[in-house]
């Protein structure tokens, strides 16, 4: 009998085709379907040609294929598309097959979809994967959440294709049940989001105030990619200040600055909006994007309106370590922040998120991959009931040095008129976190005054609430008394 399949997939775009060649070249035999069934001759005589694929040219084909217990992955188009093949998929599978999504589904779509396919007795998977088309063939960083029964099942695939870290480990392991995975996926590209955004800072910096050359430029970044920020983002960005094309231009300077999204970076910030965790940086990060798109206003508003000029006047060098501290002190309290957020999310729906497993599945593979995250994971290895990253001693001391730096790029940015909306969104969080005492005690006295909203006390215990009739006309009730 022909050998059947160890996993199948459905959708052969670039992502899918070389997700499975990489899986077919650790050994596995891979079924591949496409909606239009044409892709799949194609596939399995071209770049698949001479190797352990099988065609099928029908959902059922495919099913029939597969071991049990059949493993179907999808890589289609997020949204409808998921549903519908799911639908098509499951009156061809038994109880304990597996249904898995590996596209960039939302990770609401994902809670609800586990609990259909699980009603039905099958299992399901939502995964990220990370690091585009080469990291898809090479080895990604793949994140999956859902039915935990599923995991033992595909753990061997995942892993073995999964990106590897210097010790051997693989940047995959189970984040969770139900949307964990997918929640973990948004998170990272709102991480990415931010990395992105505190580099363009710096580099404004450096052209704007420093008047650096893009040469040199490409230094001071091939430099940096050697210290603590040593990461995949510090290091494109290096070449691509680097780059000149046929012409020798310089292509960098060519690009319109207007920024494009495709939304996990906003779906971040509501997610933390929703959970009422302070994520200022990605939220800052999505914001500033916005305004990079309203160019013709920018273009209208900066032939109008005056600020300061530029004029760098200090230590030049001193500078640039200085913002080497500005990154570092801003990406640590983005991922604090991050962290903050899954957090809250794992409290909210029930999920038992492994944090040093997410730094490891982070450390490689991904776009946000770097040195750093391997000492995120130790921060989670040395303490898992971590609150905070800026309680962690190693990040605490780093932050404490990175300070004195980054006050002076964000104070100097301020004054010259130069835009560093991460960097001092940032610190400011920075020093609100750690605040014993915030003005708050103002805005509930303001809350109360207008809308007897009432307060508690500094000297009463926590969950005793007063009102104040701060006019003298007005009752004594509180809003509380007359909402109930
Ligand atoms: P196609 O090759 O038939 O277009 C990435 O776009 C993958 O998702 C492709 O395999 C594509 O199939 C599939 N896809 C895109 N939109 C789809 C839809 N509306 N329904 C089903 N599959 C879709």
């Amino acid at each position: 009998m022909k050998k059947l399949a160890d996993i199948g997939l459905i959708g052969l775009a670039v992502m899918g085709e070389n997700l499975v060649l990489n899986m077919e070249s650790h050994g596995y035999t891979v079924a591949v379907y496409n909606r239009t069934v044409a892709k799949v001759d194609k596939f399995v005589d071209g770049r698949g040609a001479g190797k352990k694929f099988i065609g099928a040219h029908s959902i059922e084909e495919l099913c029939a294929t597969l071991e049990r217990p059949r493993k179907v992955m999808m890589l289609v188009k997020a949204g409808d598309p998921v549903d519908h093949f799911i639908d098509l998929v499951l009156p061809h599978l038994e109880p304990g097959d597996i249904i898995i999504d590996g596209g960039n589904s939302h990770f609401p779509d994902t809670i609800r979809r586990t609990k259909y396919v699980e009603n039905k007795g099958m299992l399901y998977i939502g995964t990220g994967v990370s690091g585009g088309e080469e990291g898809a063939l090479k080895g990604p960083s793949i994140m999956p959440g859902g039915s935990p029964d599923a995991w033992p099942h595909v753990k061997e695939i995942f892993q073995s294709i999964a990106a590897k870290v210097e010790s051997g480990e693989a940047c995959c392991d189970w984040v969770g049940e139900g949307g964990a995975g997918h929640f973990v996926k948004m998170v990272h590209n709102g991480i990415e989001y931010g990395d992105m955004q505190i580099i363009t800072e710096a580099y404004q910096l450096m052209k704007e105030l420093l008047g650096m050359s893009n040469d040199d430029m490409h230094e001071v970044f091939k430099k940096w990619n050697t210290g603590f920020l040593d990461s995949y983002l510090i290091e494109i960005t290096r070449d691509i200040l680097g780059y000149k094309d046929e012409n020798g231009e310089e292509t960098v300077d060519f690009i319109l600055d207007t920024a494009g999204q495709k939304g996990t970076g906003k779906w971040t910030g509501i997610s933390a909006l929703d959970l009422g965790i302070p994520l200022t940086l990605i939220g800052e990060s999505v914001f500033a994007r916005c305004l990079s798109a309203q160019k013709d206003l920018r273009v209208k508003a900066s032939k109008v309106i005056s600020g300061p000029q530029a004029e760098f006047k200090g230590d030049k060098q001193q500078f640039i370590d200085d913002l080497e501290s500005a990154l570092l002190g801003a990406k640590i309290i983005s991922y604090a922040q991050g962290y903050n957020l899954m957090m809250e999310a794992a409290s909210e729906h029930g999920w038992n998120l492994n944090y040093g497993g997410i730094a490891l599945m982070w450390r490689g593979g991904c776009i946000i991959r770097s040195v750093f995250l391997g000492d995120i994971k130790k921060a989670f290895d040395n303490n898992p009931e971590l609150p905070n990253l800026l309680l962690d001693p190693f990040f605490k001391e780093k932050v404490e040095q990175a300070q004195a730096g980054w006050r002076r790029v964000c104070a100097t940015a301020v004054e010259n008129g130069i835009p560093v909306p991460a960097m001092t969104s940032a610190l400011t969080y920075f020093d609100g976190f750690r605040s014993e005492r915030l003005p708050a005690n103002l805005l509930q006295a303001q809350r109360d005054y207008f809308g007897a909203h009432t307060y508690e006390r500094v000297d009463k215990p926590r969950g005793e609430f007063f009102h104040t009739n701060w006019t003298g006309r007005g009752g004594d009730t509180a809003s509380s008394t007359y909402n109930a």
